[in-house]
């Protein structure tokens, strides 16, 4: 065994399970619900003192899914949850969410098997064993057969590195760590926001109506469409019951796994007028459809996207009145390739008088001091940071755990270049580690719920077959790795995605090995892959008694 194994004694003895989960968010709770129907031992791990992973920490005000519409943001694997369970709004808020998880935890029992508060600090694999060593903050020592990475694709923040910024001496928060109480007062104070992604351009609104002044840092302008929020209409819901199987089925063969039919017309069919008159209607309903019910060719065709961004340019120019405000707010790049974004009056909330908007390209920062921040044209005085500056996604969490596989090697070494992964599940030199985001799967390009629900079924029938067959172990192939990472490197390199710097190229996180990390070719080609290679006798893995 490893050193750097746990040290288990008489006095504190090692759990033995079957399969460690990490993390009690979408994907650990279904995984601790699936595995314990196979007949598993399992347990969930989380630091958090509640369950739902990422929607238990970016409690900031706004936060909201982006996914097209309750009740399609939800575990599809059971017609109970879909049933017993209210979803208020189109756009269900944070709160929610995170009522809906609870619920799911105490309907499906899963509490019992779930350690909150507990950090898993180390994983070891044991290769005379063929098992893991897991260590835990509280000190106690886990032996299991099994790892389960459900450690979320957005879940360790991204701290900017700015001169100064740890001599603030006003209140700081970071939007994906939000504090678990009601504590953040915004009344009275001098705010500045920095960083204009989703979780900017959600919570500056709110922020906006609370505060004194609000000063907005931003370093790239963003391209968001109305949310189009709005009470869920009952007989909507109803219809949903009615015909879940069906919208389960449709989810399973879109690329995104929304259940909505795309649209199969090309920008250039359509005359200029026929295209404002488009985008209008949708910018009017609000939400994700504008970006998938317009055009088919917008994420593949220059003429058709620069269509829809010049769209929305217009949209800033009108609704922002002050001309040179509205002008820093004017992305100038193809839109789609950062997470479409779904704002409750963003733009608008540059028209009041309390809000400021600062371009850091034209403006940059010098420093933060303790009361407030410098940039090059002067001070600009403050009661508290917030910090809305994304994630270490999709690889940070798991980087930071830097479990240690076979012949000792640790997994940054592995990614030290590039984040390898077959089929963006496994990681040869990794056995019996799974991860259910990770690098290489769809994660964030596709209807999160329903490709976490789609990896941990393969997780758990992989641990079944292992089981039937009298197989400890199962290994990814360094060549069927290679393989695959190279295939997802070329797919995205098909789409628009690679041509602005953003998360999904690790290019917002300093020193990150860049490539594109999300499989980008859909769903339903990602998801056949998988099938495929389960249905050829686990093609590219080694399996070992
Ligand atoms: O993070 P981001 P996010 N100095 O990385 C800026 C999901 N999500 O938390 O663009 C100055 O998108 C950075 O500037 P730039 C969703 O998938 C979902 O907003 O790099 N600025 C950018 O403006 C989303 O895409 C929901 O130039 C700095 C911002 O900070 C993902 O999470 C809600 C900086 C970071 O934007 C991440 O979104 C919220 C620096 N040193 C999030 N460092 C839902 O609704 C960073 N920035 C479900």
């Amino acid at each position: 065994m490893s050193s750097k194994g746990p040290q288990a004694t008489a006095a504190q003895p090692a759990i033995v399970l079957d399969v460690v989960v990490i993390g009690a968010g979408f994907s650990g709770m279904y995984a601790l619900h699936t595995l314990r129907a196979a007949g598993l031992k399992a347990r969930v791990y989380d630091e958090a003192h509640n369950v739902g992973g990422t929607w238990n920490w970016n409690r900031y005000p706004g936060a909201r899914v982006d996914f097209p519409v309750a009740p399609y943001y939800c575990y599809t694997f059971s017609d109970e949850l879909m049933n017993e369970f209210d979803w208020p709004e189109r756009q269900p808020d944070q709160a929610t969410v995170l009522k809906y998880l609870n619920f799911v935890a105490d309907r499906m029992d899963l509490r019992r098997d779930i350690e909150l508060g507990t950090r898993i600090t180390d994983a070891t694999y044991d290769e005379t064993r063929q098992r893991w060593w897991v260590d835990t903050s509280r000190g106690t020592p886990i032996d299991a057969q099994f790892v389960v990475c459900a450690s979320g694709a957005l879940s360790t923040a991204n701290m900017p590195k700015i001169p100064g910024i740890e001599t603030f001496a006003g209140e700081c928060y970071h939007t994906g760590r939000w504090p678990q109480d009601d504590s953040v007062d915004f009344t009275g104070k001098r705010v500045a926001v920095l960083g204009t992604g989703s979780s900017g351009v959600q919570s500056i609104p709110h922020i906006a109506r609370q505060c004194q002044h609000l000063t907005v840092l931003q370093r790239t302008p963003q391209y968001t469409v109305p949310a189009g929020n709005k009470p869920v209409d009952p007989d909507f819901v109803a219809n949903a019951r009615a015909t879940w199987p069906e919208i389960k089925q449709r989810m399973r063969v879109t690329p995104f796994g929304s259940p909505f039919q795309a649209s199969t017309v090309r920008a250039e069919e359509h005359t200029p007028e026929q295209r404002r008159e488009v985008y209008e209607k949708f910018w009017q309903v609000g939400g994700f459809n504008i970006v998938i019910d317009t055009y088919c060719d917008l994420f593949t065709d220059k003429f058709s996207n620069d269509t829809l961004a010049e769209f929305v340019r217009d949209k800033i120019r009108s609704i922002v009145k002050n001309p040179e405000t509205a002008r820093k707010l004017l992305p100038n790049y193809l839109i789609g390739t950062k997470r479409q974004i779904l704002d409750e009056g963003y733009y608008d909330t540059f028209n009041r008088d309390n809000v400021t908007l600062v371009d850091l390209r034209e403006d940059p920062i010098v420093e933060f001091y303790p009361g407030g921040v410098r940039t090059q044209s002067g001070e600009h005085p403050l009661d508290m940071l917030v910090l809305a500056t994304g994630f270490d996604a999709i690889t940070g969490t798991l980087q930071r755990l830097n479990p240690r596989g076979r012949g000792g090697v640790t997994l940054n070494e592995c990614w030290k270049d590039r984040f390898n992964s077959y089929l963006g599940i496994t990681i040869p030199r990794f056995p019996n580690l799974f991860m259910i985001t990770g690098p290489g799967s769809p994660s964030v390009l596709y209807n999160m719920t329903a490709s976490i629900e789609q990896n941990v079924d393969f997780v758990s029938n992989t641990i079944d077959h292992l089981r039937e067959h009298h197989y400890t172990s199962i290994e990814a192939q360094p060549r069927e790795e290679l393989a695959w990472t190279q295939y997802v490197d070329w797919i995205s390199k098909q789409t628009i995605y690679t041509k602005v710097k953003s998360w999904y190229n690790g290019e917002n996180v300093n020193g990150k090995p860049a490539g594109f990390m999300p499989y980008a070719g859909g769903g339903l080609t990602y998801f056949e892959f998988v099938r495929q290679a389960v249905d050829n006798g686990y093609r590219g893995f080694t399996r070992s008694v």
